[in-house]
Order: C-alpha cells, then sequence, then structure tokens
C-alpha cells in the first residue's frame, strides 16, 4: 500500500515566499551610503542579515557601514563575524549615511547601537523583520510575521535586487535560518524556508560547520552554565509549564555573560509534554530577561506582553527589574494560570 499523495503544509506555514514589495528594494537602490543595525545582543539571524547586505551591498555599488559595537557578539557568534570578515564602521561614517537598514529589530529603543550614532534619527530607516510585533518606526516597513528568520527575507530582497549569493552569503544566511528554526525544527520552519535552505547550500553554504559551530562548540564555562540550567529546571504540578534561571552570580562563576545563555530557554522546554517554557537570567544584577517559548501552538507572545515584552506567537521575551527571585515571584503565578487556563490537545 502506498501512502496516497497529499501534500502536508502544516497549518500557517507559507509554501512561497512573499513577494518583496517594489519599494523596498527602491530604498536599497536610492541609497548610496548605508548603515546596517540590528537588535541589541544579537543571535545569529541577526549577525547573518548584516553580514549578508554588508557583502553583497558593494555589488550594486553601494557603500554599507556596519553598525556592531565592540562586545555586543557573544562568544560563540564571533564565528560568523570572523568567518565574513565583518568590520565596523567609524560612527563619523554611519553619522553621514543616506539610508539606515534596520534588521530582526522589534522595536527602535532595540537597535544596537549603544547611543553613538545618536545624530540618526534624521536619516530615513528602512525595517525589516519577522517580528509580529514590530512597531514599524521606519519610513518603509517589511515585516513578515510567518518569515522563519529575517535571514529568509533578506535572501528574498538580495534575489529581488539581482545580487550573487556567494558561498559566503549564502553561508551567513544559512546560519540565521537553522539558528531562528533550531535546526528547521520549529513550528516556523516552512516549506519556503526549507527551500531557501535547499537554495543556500546549492550556493555553496557550509552546512556542517554552521550546525558544528553553532551546536557542538561549548567552551567549557558556557557547558558548566547550561547544566546550571539544566540543573535550575522546575515543573509545574500540571506538568504543563517548565522553566528554569541564572542568576548573576551563576552566570559570571561560569565565566560567562547573558549573551551565551540567551537560546537556553530550549533546556526546559525539551520536556515531553510540556506547554509553555521559560527561562529567567539575570544579566545584570537587578535586570532579569525572560525568554517564553510556547509548544502546540500556544501563544506565548500573550503572556509576554502582559510584561511589556513583545516577539514572535510561539517565542517571545520580556524584561523586568528585580532581582532573580522577585520577578519569579512575580511572573510565575501569571504564568501558571495561563497554562492551567489552555484547552491543550493531548500530545501524541
Ligand atoms: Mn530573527
Amino acid at each position: 500500500m502506498t501512502e496516497p499523495n497529499v501534500a502536508r503544509a502544516p497549518a500557517g506555514a507559507a509554501a512561497d515566499s512573499t513577494a518583496v514589495p517594489p519599494e523596498i528594494c527602491e530604498a536599497i537602490r536610492a541609497g548610496h551610503d548605508i548603515a546596517l543595525i540590528s537588535h541589541v545582543t544579537p543571535d545569529a539571524d541577526a549577525l547573518a542579515c548584516l553580514g549578508a547586505l554588508w557583502l553583497a551591498l558593494p555589488e550594486l555599488g553601494k557603500y554599507p557601514h556596519l553598525v556592531l559595537p565592540e562586545g555586543t557578539v557573544s562568544r560563540q557568534l564571533q564565528y560568523l563575524v570572523r568567518f565574513a570578515g565583518l568590520q565596523t564602521a567609524h560612527s563619523d561614517d554611519v553619522r553621514n549615511c543616506d539610508l539606515i537598514v534596520a534588521l530582526d529589530t522589534a522595536k527602535d529603543k532595540r537597535l544596537n547601537e549603544h547611543g553613538h550614532v545618536a545624530a540618526l534619527t534624521s536619516i530615513p530607516i528602512l525595517n525589516i523583520d519577522h517580528h509580529a510585533t514590530n512597531t514599524r518606526f521606519g519610513r518603509w516597513n517589511w515585516i513578515v510575521g510567518h518569515a522563519s528568520s529575517t535571514s529568509e527575507l533578506v535572501y528574498d530582497v538580495l534575489r529581488a535586487l539581482g545580487c550573487q549569493i556567494t558561498p559566503t552569503i549564502a553561508t551567513l544566511l544559512y546560519a540565521g535560518i537553522h539558528t531562528d528554526t533550531q535546526g528547521f525544527s520549529l513550528s516556523n520552519t516552512s516549506a519556503y524556508s526549507l527551500k531557501v535552505g535547499h537554495e543556500l547550500a546549492l550556493a555553496g553554504a557550509r552546512v556542517a560547520e554552521v550546525c558544528e559551530r553553532m551546536h557542538r562548540s561549548r567552551s567549557r564555562g558556557e557547558f558548566e552554565l547550561l547544566s546550571t540550567v539544566y540543573r535550575n529546571t522546575r515543573v509545574s504540578p500540571d506538568g504543563r509549564l517548565a522553566w528554569s534561571s541564572a542568576t548573576y552570580q551563576e552566570i559570571t562563576a561560569t565565566g560567562c555573560q547573558a549573551a551565551d545563555i540567551d537560546a537556553q530557554v530550549e533546556i526546559p522546554r525539551a520536556i515531553e509534554g510540556i506547554a509553555v517554557a521559560i527561562l529567567f537570567t539575570e544579566g545584570e544584577p537587578g535586570k532579569v530577561r525572560m525568554n517564553f517559548r510556547g509548544e502546540r501552538g500556544v501563544p506565548v507572545l500573550e503572556l509576554a506582553t502582559k510584561f511589556g515584552g513583545g516577539g514572535h506567537h510561539a517565542s517571545a521575551g520580556a524584561r523586568m527589574s528585580g532581582t532573580l527571585q522577585e520577578v519569579m515571584d512575580r511572573i510565575l503565578p501569571a504564568a501558571l494560570e495561563f497554562v492551567a487556563g489552555l484547552e491543550l490537545a493531548d500530545p501524541a
């Protein structure tokens, strides 16, 4: 017996790209000196978008200027910076730009520019992002909530502009998509993101190297920090909520910083049957970051926005002042109530 030949696109997964709006390409074509900025604590998606545009724009006769303040890239992701040979611009060059491209950044407050280019306010912004909560702070905004990553959108932009996808650009964008989809394993993995992954592999993306550097290249300190997050993981009596935490003390004792731990909400998330996972990290004394993840379509964005955060439907974040314990005492009762109210299909 053969299986009936039925296409099984998961609900909500776009089969094809959303066409790049013409004004997005026109804004780039009209620019001359172009500042490229992403979000604070840049992840692989942010760095990939910065790097891909920085490498591609000279082909169109543009002068790209990378805004990536010293010390903002985690140890593990410095691989991408070295691999692409990325060089940060001087602030004078940035001030003289006639266009800013903001990448993967939901709010202008989150732009990773450390205030050294405060004069940027007069420069028009082109805003390319996949966060559902993007505030559309640009003069031009291309916000595609169903895209797996901003790297997927930058790939579409480069194709629309007729830029060559070199093996280095392909490797960067592959790293961005691979990381935002957790290795093509999350619900944001669409038929289209797999298609782009395929095209990037054909263009020479270093698939195995990206996986090794993103998933199997922990320093001893990072490994120790992960074991702390495992040890601190707790599960609610109803089995629906799992959470973990790391205090400032626990993070710095391993020689790590908060940026090294941002994605580790995947640890409590790995427990079978949970609906929501949360990671609380105290990156600086008295400043707590929360990462929320929802399984089986659970809209954790609702929970995150209650506490001033944002992000995506099933992957969101928020920040709060206070000690780790104070913040957990505030958030956990609300999270327990949230999961208790969910109507969940039983996991198979
Ligand atoms: Mn992203």
